[in-house]
């Protein structure tokens, strides 16, 4: 077999995520990522047998940083509850290589069966119908043993609509008091009349920037985030969670909250974190937020969706499409996405319900070369509001993945997730060389070294009459193994569980893709 590129040894390893950084850590510089690397090498050297003073010669965990790049692939898990994660991280998503994991709000929160109780918090306790504290905690450690960093979900845009007791067990929302953490002065809708905030209606309208960060997001209290004292309560939480190994956020309704808002909270931390930002909606309202990290990339998200709406257009759109995101992104802060919790349920893009669309468009994502991808992995529903199932006191059962009503897609263990994803990682910084659509049949290249197709024919070209297109793969003559039917990159020239495809002198494709797949190849040979 000949040698694979230089990367696939770092690949098929525990990953180890270290990567050089722009913009917004800048200011870090001085700052080392010290909490998630010193626990490791501090439990390494403590691991010493007393009795005999002999070294333990323990492997040593996989360093974790917080700086994600192109190259990394992220999974929201909505709905997973700690251990159910902890145990994923373990045996699928470590060994899958993602890199990151974006988890829900794991904060204390109403009470309800909806799966939106989690967007209104009651205290910044640890403590949900995920699990406990402890939970949490040693969910983070077995991931990032796994080399799998997590994301927290973090809501801190508003507080909880109405007034009862918390799943915790805490009171909230009488007048505006929220256990020990918020008073009524610490909402927009408590501050004087004459101050420059006060806002005591919902959003109407949402593209308007006082608006849109003063107002209610409908019925949830809005936090008074110009102030110091609330500014200190939400990095005091956000450095909580970053103690208990959390490498970074997604700030949930960031267009809500002013940029500099977010960028004063972002300084009082003490540790650097990966920051995605939810603008939702068009590019241009990001820019005011770019400064302060990552964006998630609704634009993409749209076109893809759009892309896949009329069949005759799929390959066409395709092509150009990850260059128009790179229009409207800066490439290093741009996380992509097909789906999040939030478009699926509301309409705004693909879902797993579009059983033949949905998995193409993931591995259409993983292919693009521009933002960073996130993938997601949920549950079944046919009620919008629909939570995953719990048990009587409220705690979510463990996910049962399966076809059923409420059962979990668990999207992250498919074939060709897992397939895309190491071609993903193999190929991040080999640039898009061609691209070409036509006929249902999209190519794209990647310098020699990738090429990725995706034929989106229900039927092959023999039963539709046609001619097989010729497809110019780019690649040196010889058998490749197709990394989505594969699962993953192959070892040795004699594993491969997929299909394999061979590549003739002139560099084109002998095999046709099959209908309704894609197909992924890296330039190291079967044989
Ligand atoms: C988000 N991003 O900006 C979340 O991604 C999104 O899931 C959250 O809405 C929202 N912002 C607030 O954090 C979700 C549901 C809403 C739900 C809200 C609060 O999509 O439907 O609102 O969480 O739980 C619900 C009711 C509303 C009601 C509100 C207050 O649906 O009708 O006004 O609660 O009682
Ligand atoms: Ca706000």
């Amino acid at each position: 077999m000949t040698p694979p590129l230089q990367a696939l040894d770092s690949i098929l390893g525990m990953p180890k995520i270290n990567v050089d950084i722009k913009r917004y850590v800048a200011k870090f510089k001085s700052v080392k990522p010290k909490t998630l690397k010193i626990s490791a090498a501090t439990i390494a050297s403590l691991l010493v047998v007393t009795a005999g003073l002999v070294w333990v010669n323990q492997p040593k965990p996989p360093v974790i940083d917080y700086r994600f790049t192109a190259k990394d692939v992220g999974v929201q898990m909505f709905g997973w509850n700690w251990n159910s994660l902890a145990k994923e991280c373990t045996e699928q998503l470590g060994p899958s290589g993602v890199s990151w994991i974006l988890v829900d709000p794991p904060t204390d929160h109403i009470r309800g069966k909806q799966w939106w109780i989690h967007y209104q918090p009651t205290n910044y306790d640890i403590n949900s119908d995920h699990g406990t504290r402890e939970e949490f905690k040693s969910m983070v450690a077995t991931c990032q043993q796994a080399g799998v960093a997590v994301l927290a979900d973090a809501v801190i845009n508003h507080m909880a609509n109405g007034w009862f007791v918390s799943y915790g067990g805490k009171a909230y929302g009488k007048n505006l008091k929220y256990a020990d953490v918020y008073t009524r002065e610490n909402f927009h809708e408590g501050l004087n009349e004459n101050d420059p905030h006060y806002c005591a209606h919902d959003i109407t309208n949402w593209n308007e920037l006082w608006e849109r960060t003063n107002c209610r997001f409908p019925g949830l209290p809005d936090l008074a985030t110009e102030q110091e004292f609330v500014r200190n309560k939400i990095a005091g939480y956000l450095s909580d969670l970053q103690s208990l190994g959390v490498a970074g956020f997604r700030f949930d309704a960031a267009k809500h909250m002013a940029p500099e808002d977010i960028a004063a909270i972002m300084n009082k931390l003490k540790t650097p974190a990966f920051l995605i930002q939810e603008i939702s909606g068009d590019a241009e309202t990001s820019e005011e937020y770019q400064g302060n990290g990552h964006v998630w990339a609704w634009r993409a998200a749209d076109d893809i969706s759009s892309a896949f709406a009329y069949a005759a257009k799929v390959s066409t759109e395709m092509v150009g499409m990850s260059e128009r995101w790179a229009d409207d992104y800066p490439a290093d802060l741009a996380v992509t996405w097909v789906n999040n919790h939030d478009t699926e349920r509301d309409g705004g893009s693909l879902s797993y319900k579009s059983k033949t669309e949905y998995p193409l468009a993931a591995q259409f994502l993983l292919a693009q070369p521009v933002g960073q991808p996130m993938l997601f992995s949920g549950f079944r529903f046919s009620l919008r509001d629909e939570g995953a199932p719990q048990d009587d006191s409220g705690k979510l059962l463990d996910p049962v993945c399966g076809p059923e009503h409420l059962q979990y897609t668990c999207f992250h263990r498919e074939t060709a997730v897992k397939g895309m994803i190491a071609w993903h990682k193999l190929l991040s910084d080999k640039k898009m060389t061609a691209e070409k659509g036509e006929d249902g049949i999209y190519q794209m290249q990647r310098d020699g070294a990738g090429f990725f197709g995706l034929n989106f024919n229900k039927k092959s070209a023999k039963d539709r009459k046609v001619d097989e297109p010729v497809i110019a793969t780019g690649l040196p003559e010889g058998k490749y193994c197709d990394l989505v039917s594969n699962g993953g990159l192959t070892a040795s020239g004699s594993d491969c569980q997929g299909l394999t495809f061979d590549v003739d002198s002139q560099g084109n494709l002998v095999q046709p893709i099959p209908p309704l797949s894609s197909i992924a190849l890296a330039a190291y040979k079967v044989n």
